[in-house]
């Protein structure tokens, strides 16, 4: 445990430090206060959800690894997430995927969820002061086995996944009704060809078509907000995904949408970075889908990494952070979940607030000035700036376990817990 009087000197020391580059560390913490993050719901179960009928099945999404202790109801997901959000500085945000539901043990289908379904989440967010955003479920299904959705030839599947993405936004829009912050509800869906198609065309016209109808009911943008996700390729879809990224680009542009980001749905030498910019030229707001990728997976814990500093800085110098929602989306079997959580979320922040402490000014008068040397010397010396000391700081001032802590707090919740489930 490190000991408060330790970090209160190692902040004041810090403090120093960036004020002589111009930076006001007791307003980058203010400012870090402010921005929520959304954490994902299904890091905590694998993304398996409580329909009675669960398990994972075919459908585009795969967790890997074994780690005991995940959740298998409601109560212990919510839980497993008190416990996770009890590490991280600042409130938040819960992100639920619409197969989270607590029917009573009754199947209710996908078409026909309600907000009464979600009535125990919203009771808890609520209490906990959390917001919450949510997202159709368009896989793990028999409808969605044939690998298509939205973008189906079969009329029938294609009105069942309407019909769940329209009952959606009633839940979603219920959340952001009752909390008094708009629930963002993400539009993902796997569909595509594990082979090379014939007709590339026709499955994005009828997307197009499909998504029209699920958004045609217009929805109080100070309750709930649409957003789309766009993706490069996904497993059993290598080939062609009908949601690619140039097709929601164009959608969201042009109906008016939010567009989601997701860091793992690109090339691998693509960053979401370097997008952000590009879209809010001409999009009002987007989500992203905090992840990180590596070779073929889109969904590891994130790691503070450039990517992430990366993503952060464009959100923070350009003061984006009431235009851009930001969610976490990873999956990791393989690690204690919880800790997955705080590991992914405490990195985000991390990140943010070495934004917050960055002089931004004086590099863009350097960059503005053509003076690429000072640039690129400053932006090199502040790697080692002691962006630490305030982190543990911000820590010590939210009441959450500075450092490494948090992980013993973790380890036992898991010898009391998650080692008996
Ligand atoms: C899948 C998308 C999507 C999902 C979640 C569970 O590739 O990233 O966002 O991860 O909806
Ligand atoms: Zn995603």
């Amino acid at each position: 445990m490190s000991k408060p009087a330790s970090v209160e000197k190692a902040y004041e020391l810090a403090r120093e430090r960036y004020a002589e580059i111009g930076v006001n560390t007791d307003q980058a913490m203010a400012a870090l206060k402010k921005i929520p993050i959304s954490l994902h719901c299904w890091q905590g179960d694998d993304v398996g959800g409580f329909e009675s009928s669960s398990g994972l099945t075919d459908g585009g999404i795969q967790a890997t690894g074994h780690y005991p202790g995940k959740a298998r109801t409601a109560d212990e997901l919510r839980a497993d997430l008190d416990v996770a959000y009890a590490m991280i500085p600042g409130r938040h945000r819960l992100n639920l995927h619409s197969i989270y539901l607590e029917s009573g043990g009754r199947p209710v289908p996908r078409n026909e969820i309600r907000p009464e379904h979600y009535a125990r989440w919203l009771d808890w967010a609520k209490s906990k002061g959390l917001g919450m955003d949510f997202n159709p479920s368009c896989f793990s299904h028999p409808k969605a086995a044939g690998g298509f959705t939205l973008s189906s030839a079969d009329e029938g599947v294609r009105r069942f996944w309407i019909e769940h993405c329209i009952a959606c936004r009633k839940v979603g829009e219920s959340f952001g009704r009752a909390l008094g912050t708009p629930c963002v509800t993400n539009v993902w869906i796997p569909d595509g060809y594990k082979d090379i198609p014939v007709d590339r065309l026709a499955p994005r016209e009828r997307l197009c078509r499909s998504l029209d109808e699920v958004f045609a009911e217009k929805i109080d943008p100070r309750y709930h907000l649409d957003a789309v996700e766009g993706k490069l390729f996904g497993i059993g879809s290598e080939s062609y995904v009908v949601g690619s990224h140039e097709f929601y680009l164009g959608y969201a542009v042009s109906r008016g949408v939010l567009l989601t980001l997701d860091a793992g749905h690109f090339h691998p030498t693509e960053v979401i970075s370097a997008k952000i910019s590009a879209v809010l030229c001409f999009a009002r707001e987007m989500l992203l889908h905090v992840s990180r990728p590596v070779r073929w997976d889109s969904d590891h814990v994130v790691t503070l990494d450039d990517e992430l500093y990366a993503i952060a800085q464009e959100i923070v110098r350009h003061g984006w952070a009431d235009r851009i929602h930001i969610g976490l989306d990873y999956f990791d079997a393989s690690i204690n979940r919880v800790a997955a959580w705080v590991i992914g979320t405490r990195n985000m922040l991390k990140a943010l607030l070495a934004a917050l402490l960055e002089p931004t000014e004086r590099l863009k008068a350097a960059e503005n000035a053509g003076d690429f040397t000072a640039r690129l010397a400053m932006l090199e010396e502040l790697k080692t700036m002691p962006l630490g000391a305030v982190w543990d700081q911000y820590c010590l001032q939210a009441g959450v376990p500075v450092g490494a802590a948090w992980l013993e707090q973790v380890r036992d919740y898991e010898a009391r817990v998650l080692s008996k489930r």
